[in-house]
């Protein structure tokens, strides 16, 4: 038996002229504003998950970061309809032989090795970006710092990538879609579907992408977010992120010995829950928002932490760490900088909604803070201790 290994394609084998340059650089225009908001949304959102910050992260506005994580979420969840059309649209060019002659060959072979960088980057992106949105990681890597350098990784290819492509970016969205100016040779067959069809139908792709998902963060979405990954509700409202279960809680947090411990040097003071209560109670509606992409508010009633702090005697400005009874995960722990510890809405929080936290929002105390990303809003809280 003879094995029959069938010729690659040939660029001169694609014939539909719906896969032409109009219609790339049209989307390539949505894919670029899509990928220039996530990176900087991105940039906002891995600041303010950094304990040290330079310049302190504001406190407000308190939405703020749902705002922009929201968008961060959003417009990556659109780029992925945007970016299969896009790679569509440009496949035959893969194809193109390569040109004689050493100097041309080296141009070529630059040009084709960015490319190849800026689709590696990007998929990656999308598809590790995607799978977090979705609560899977099905990698050993640390999701926040490989997708936090291949963002610059993306971002600088796209730049290159830009540059290079000026001057046909420019000539084919001058001209109308359907102008040829630009089309390869043997793009020349029509078929049932026009350039203006296939536009509108990626424009709807991503924005059912976006109606899917986006309920998760946009309250009045929710109804059609069939695929929100964290649409659902949870007690008060809001959706329940890590469960007391998964955290390895269930019996600390219910246990009548649970003492909050606020430490500062050598002084300390230990708190039960009734002596929270007995403390100066207040309310602040206050969103979380995860870096997931859902975002859900609720009205938060608590001691605030300044006046913890004041129990000890803490400088105002002092970052502080914040400690829960979970004994392992990243997230088992934050830190406090000074500008949140000393804001005045910044609370341990003992109720949501007028009852008692239930377990899996952080009973017997959890921190709620303004403009702060949720996984640092750090529930089954034990230990506040100033650095
Ligand atoms: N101790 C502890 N606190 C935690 C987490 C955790 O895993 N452990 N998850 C964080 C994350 S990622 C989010 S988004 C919020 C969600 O709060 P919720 O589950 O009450 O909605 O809690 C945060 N607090
Ligand atoms: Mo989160």
């Amino acid at each position: 038996m003879r094995l029959r290994i069938p010729a690659p394609p040939t660029e001169a084998g694609f014939t539909s002229r719906l896969r032409s340059a109009t219609v790339a650089a049209r989307v390539g225009l949505w894919l670029g504003i899509c990928f220039g908001i996530c990176f900087l949304t991105g940039l906002i959102s891995h600041y303010a998950q950094n304990p040290d910050q330079p310049i302190p992260f504001p406190t407000s506005p308190s939405w703020g970061y749902r705002v922009t994580q929201g968008l961060h979420v959003i417009t990556g969840t659109a780029s992925v309809p945007l970016l299969l059309v896009k790679l569509w649209s440009v496949f035959p060019r893969l194809f193109i032989r390569p040109p004689k002659g050493l100097r041309a060959l080296a141009v070529e072979g630059l040009e084709r090795a960015s490319i190849g960088v800026l689709v590696a980057a990007a998929v990656f992106q999308l598809a590790s970006g995607l799978a977090n949105s979705a609560q899977w990681y099905p990698w050993s890597f640390s999701f926040r710092t490989t997708h936090y350098s291949m963002a610059w990784v993306a971002i600088g290819a796209l730049v290159v990538h830009i540059a290079v492509k000026l001057p046909i970016i420019r000539g084919t969205l001058t001209r109308d879609v359907d102008d040829t100016t630009y089309d390869r040779e043997s793009a020349t067959r029509g078929s049932a579907m026009s350039r203006r069809g296939l536009l509108r139908s990626t424009w709807a792709a991503s924005g059912v992408a976006v109606l899917v998902t986006a309920g998760s963060t946009v309250p009045w979405l929710r109804e059609v977010s069939v695929l929100g990954v964290r649409s659902g509700d949870g007690p008060g409202g809001i959706p329940i992120n890590k469960s007391a279960r998964a955290a390895g809680v269930t019996a600390s947090a219910v246990d009548p010995a649970y003492v909050l411990t606020v430490v500062n040097g050598d002084r300390a003071v230990q708190l039960a829950r009734a002596d929270l209560l007995a403390l100066t109670q207040r309310t602040e509606t206050l969103p979380i928002a995860c870096v997931e992409g859902w975002s859900a508010s609720g009205a938060w009633t608590g001691v605030r932490i300044r006046d913890l702090l004041d129990l000890v005697g803490a400088d105002r400005g002092s970052d502080v760490e914040i400690g829960s009874l979970q004994e392992r995960g990243a997230f088992s722990r934050s830190t406090l900088q000074g500008n949140f510890a000393d804001d005045d809405r910044t609370l341990l929080a003992l109720e949501l909604d007028g009852e008692t936290l239930s377990i899996d929002h952080g009973y017997p105390a959890r921190v709620i803070a303004p403009n702060r990303p949720g996984v640092l809003q750090t529930k089954w809280v034990d230990r506040i201790e100033v650095l």
